[in-house]
């Protein structure tokens, strides 16, 4: 009984944030890229991003952001805000409702425990789930975002296919 009533608030707690985001999402979604050549992209803090559905690991999607937008010194996304960590989820879950984990730009340099964004700007944001990055089996360097909560970040293995989001700066 216990159980029942704990799945229903569970599930209760998920809808109402669902809802919220999906409203959150209708007032708020990001206007596109203001470059009539780049109107599928949109405009996130001070870049245009895209979002990839077809999964790649981390490195092949870096440079298929460099081939997406070329002399535009593509990257995949660096996330500097919860303003634009929240446009992101908004994007993702306009392509994607139903597997929405997807590679930012973030890794580990070198072991170091220390992450850096692949388009060399400043580390000043990580809403990282809770425990994480936990660098399971010492495998995980690469950031994604949505594993477990929706908008938090994870540290995952970088060979791991995964749709991703690029960027270049407008
Ligand atoms: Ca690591
Ligand atoms: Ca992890």
């Amino acid at each position: 009984m216990k159980m029942k009533v704990f799945l229903l608030v569970a599930i209760c707690v998920g809808l109402t944030a669902a809802t919220n985001l999906s409203s959150y999402c209708r007032a708020n979604f990001p206007v596109s890229c203001p470059h009539p050549e780049y109107s599928s992209w949109y405009k996130v803090g001070g870049y245009c991003v895209k979002y990839f559905v077809t999964p790649l690991n981390f490195s092949d999607a870096e440079f298929s952001c460099r081939k997406e937008a070329v002399g535009k010194g593509a990257h995949l996304v660096s996330v500097h805000s919860e303003e634009a960590n929240k446009n992101i989820i908004c994007i993702t879950m306009k392509y994607n409702h139903t597997s929405p984990r997807v590679w930012l730009g973030g890794f580990e340099l070198f072991k170091s425990e220390k992450f850096v964004w692949i388009d060399g700007s400043e580390w000043n944001y990580n809403p990282w789930v809770p425990g994480q990055p936990d660098n399971t089996e010492n495998t995980e360097d690469c950031v994604e975002i949505n594993w477990k909560n929706t908008g938090m970040w994870n540290d995952d293995k970088c060979s791991e296919g995964k749709s991703y989001i690029c960027e270049f700066k407008d």
